[in-house]
Order: structure tokens, then sequence, then C-alpha cells
């Protein structure tokens, strides 16, 4: 059977895992943390989570984890058949990852950790923000999925990064990212009514729940 391993607040390892949902596998969820354990480094080099095992052993990066679950399951398709389509899809994801979710991830220290942030580091952070919003405002449809008529895995990143990035967004800087993308907002509801999203959330809740001491 399919092993996930990480732990349900993390964003990345909760689109993997609305993936395998959607796509009905069963598998077994390993609760590890991220780090620098020699076991789980020899499943994931980075020590970073998600990291799915298959029988001929283990993948990580949550893109290229995506990807091997539509290879290994076709039938059930979460890109479009159009190569051009597909490529969209694919766009949005790195867009998503790289102009909005490591953004929004510099905050994470400060606003569930504790860390210091200070003024320039906010300016810095929102500056780049700003380009992010303008770059996915172009590419997200809203039609009504993100890339178009099907839920494809950039709906699964979208979610996932604003729901959890938007709030580190919303405590660090005071910007609401659904004021900043139109469409948003109704594209959260429709998303929220996925049986998949719902159940991970239902995870994601209880360990955020535990996490913060009940
Ligand atoms: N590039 C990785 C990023 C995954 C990632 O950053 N996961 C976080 C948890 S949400 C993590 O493992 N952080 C620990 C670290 O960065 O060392 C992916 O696409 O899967």
């Amino acid at each position: 059977m399919l092993k996930l391993y990480g732990f349900p607040v993390s964003d990345y390892y909760n689109m993997v895992k609305a993936a395998l949902l959607e796509k009905g596998f069963q598998f077994e969820e390993v609760m590890v943390r991220p780090g620098a354990d020699p076991n789980f480094l020899a499943k994931s080099p980075m020590g970073k989570i998600p990291c799915l095992e298959v029988a001929e052993g283990c993948i990580t990066e949550t893109n290229v984890i995506l990807e091997f679950i539509e290879d290994i399951s076709s039938d059930l398709p979460l890109l479009p058949a159009d190569s051009f389509r597909r490529a969209k899809v694919r766009e949005l994801m790195k867009s998503t990852e790289l102009y909005l979710e490591l953004v929004a991830r510099q905050l994470f220290g400060a606003v569930f950790f504790g860390a210091p942030l200070d003024d320039q580091t906010k300016q810095a952070v929102s500056a780049q923000l700003d380009k992010g919003v303008a770059a996915l405002n172009k590419l997200l449809q809203f039609k009504p999925y993100a890339a178009g008529a099907e839920l494809t895995y950039a709906d699964l990143m979208l979610y996932y990064t604003v729901t959890l990035g938007g709030m580190a967004v919303e405590k660090a800087l005071g910007r609401k990212l659904a004021d900043e993308i139109p469409g948003l907002g109704g594209w959260l509801a429709l998303m929220d009514q996925n049986p998949s999203i719902q159940a991970v959330n239902r995870d994601r809740d209880q360990a955020l729940k535990a996490m913060m001491g009940g």
C-alpha cells in the first residue's frame, strides 16, 4: 500500500493527501515531522514532507509526487489531456508555489512559531506578494476551477496555499488575499464542498487544535 509521510498541518502534505483521496487511492499516513532524523533522511533527502513511499521506493517534492499520482491513475484525470492546457495547469501550479506559497512562507516563523519579524522583512514580503498576486490574477480562470472547467492539481495546490499562506499574510501583513484576488472567495466556497478537501480539513483542524494546545 502507498505510504504518505508527513503531518496534516502541512499545506504541501495536504495537497498530496487531497490528490490521493480524490483519485480514490488507499494509503497509509505515517506521522513524521520534517527534520534530520537519519531514518527519515533515507526516505526524504532534504528531510522535508511530504514523502510518498510506493513499492519501488520513495518520492519527494510535491509537484513530482502529484505528477506520479497522475501517471499511475490516468483514468481519473486531474490534468487535462490537451498538451497546451496541461502546460497551463503546470504553469499555474508552479506560479502558485513560487510567487504565493514561498512568499507567504517567509512569514510562517513569525506567525506560527513566534519568531521576530522586522518592518524591512514585512515590506520586502509585501512587495513580492504584490507581484505574485498580480501574476496569479493573470493566470487564474475560476471557470469555476482555477485553470478552467475541471478540477486539477492547480486547485489543490492553490487551495492549501491560500488557506495556510493566506492566514499568515493576514496575520503578519493585514492583507486579505480574497480582497486582492477576484473570484477567490467563490472558488474557496466551491472547493470547501469537495469531499476530499473536507476529509483533509477535518484532520488538519484536529491536528491544528492539538498543536495549539487543545
Ligand atoms: N519543495 C518541497 C517543500 C516541502 C516543504 O517545505 N515542506 C515543509 C512542511 S510544510 C517542510 O518539510 N519543512 C521543513 C524544512 O523546510 O526543512 C515540496 O514541494 O514538497
